[in-house]
């Protein structure tokens, strides 16, 4: 491990250096930052498991109910394109929610292939060993990589009508002007009559909402901390996760939910083969942005993007939409 870690990163067997750079040169910018996306390694991905089923965390729950008491209308409005179909989830994590829809979809004997997409190699090998199982005869093909990559390699495999869901409010994880170039990339990258189901996390009560990202237990500052152990492991950095506060706020007027790791004391981190980075006291690096969105600002991304909204599913609370747009 010691005489790997003394060797340049990118001739290290099996280096990621993708998320080597990204790393390093968030932590090189002023204000300092580290890319959300990076949070999900094995670790991470037991981490966001625990969130899921925390109590204040109520995102989960809320897609759950949409997806169980209206699957039916879901695999309606995702079959009224014509069959066959191609199901692509971007980011699937466990597909605990999107499984109802498949049972649908099997049950009503639609001729379709589910293409879960996640970064996560541990969540595609593990969706493509254990779906089967418990969804007899569901056709599926796991794709690890990066959304467009991967929606691309999907696109060259067949011709089938695609529909696409980005489900979780996984979209709230970028700022709003990224946001909608996502969504017209997404757009740019389908046919007429493909379809994508998004899910929004709605502005609601600014306390519930914080509540979320800041849970009493600390199961979020520790998914917090788990990127700068995962630095740590897989590029040899010597982070002091216990020197580092993690800080989570909401703006009720932007529907901005941020989470910030705050630096206790003055102190230097190395990473191999970089300068040293130097943490002022209370210098923060900016980790993750979970944006709120107003029904209303879903629609209108809708159009700006280039799709046509066709029906959206609430959760009895109304606190989470999932919404079915139309290329
Ligand atoms: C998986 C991006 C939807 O932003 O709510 C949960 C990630 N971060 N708690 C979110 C997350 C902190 C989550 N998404």
């Amino acid at each position: 491990m010691e005489a790997l870690m003394r060797m340049k990163p990118a001739l290290r067997p099996g280096f990621n250096n993708r998320f080597y750079d990204d790393v390093v040169n968030g932590l090189q910018a002023t204000p300092k930052h580290l890319d959300a996306k990076y949070f999900y390694d094995a670790e991470g991905d037991k981490l966001f498991q625990q969130i899921m089923a925390c109590g204040e965390y109520y995102l989960t729950n809320c897609e759950m109910e949409i997806f169980t008491k209206q699957t039916a209308d879901i695999a309606k409005a995702a079959m009224q394109g014509g069959q066959p179909l191609d199901l692509i989830e971007l980011g699937a994590g466990d597909a605990t929610k999107s499984s109802h829809l498949l049972r649908e979809l099997l049950a009503q004997k639609a001729d379709f292939t589910y293409l879960p997409i996640d970064i996560s190699g541990h969540v595609i090998s593990s969706l493509n060993a254990t779906l089967p199982l418990s969804l007899p005869g569901l056709k599926i093909k796991g794709l690890q990589g990066e959304y467009f990559e991967m929606l691309n390699k999907a696109a060259a495999i067949s011709p089938n009508r695609k529909v696409v869901l980005f489900m979780g409010a996984n979209i709230g994880n970028m700022p709003l002007p990224d946001a909608e170039a996502f969504c017209a990339e997404l757009r740019d990258n389908l046919n007429p009559g493909d379809m994508v189901i998004i899910g929004f996390d709605l502005k609601k009560n600014p306390e519930t909402i914080l509540a979320a990202y800041n849970d009493r237990e600390g199961i979020t500052k520790q998914f917090n901390l788990n990127l700068l152990k995962r630095i740590n492991r897989e590029l040899g950095a010597d982070f002091d996760v216990d020197q580092f506060h993690h800080y989570a706020m909401y703006d009720p007027e932007t529907g901005s939910c941020k989470s910030y790791l705050v630096s206790l004391k003055e102190q230097q981190v190395h990473i191999p083969d970089t300068e040293v980075i130097h943490f002022a006291k209370d210098e923060y690096i900016y980790m993750e942005i979970s944006q709120k969105y107003t029904l209303n600002q879903t629609e209108q991304f809708a159009i700006r993007s280039g799709f046509k909204p066709v029906i959206s599913f609430f959760d009895s609370k109304e606190w989470f939409v999932d919404t079915v747009w139309v290329a």
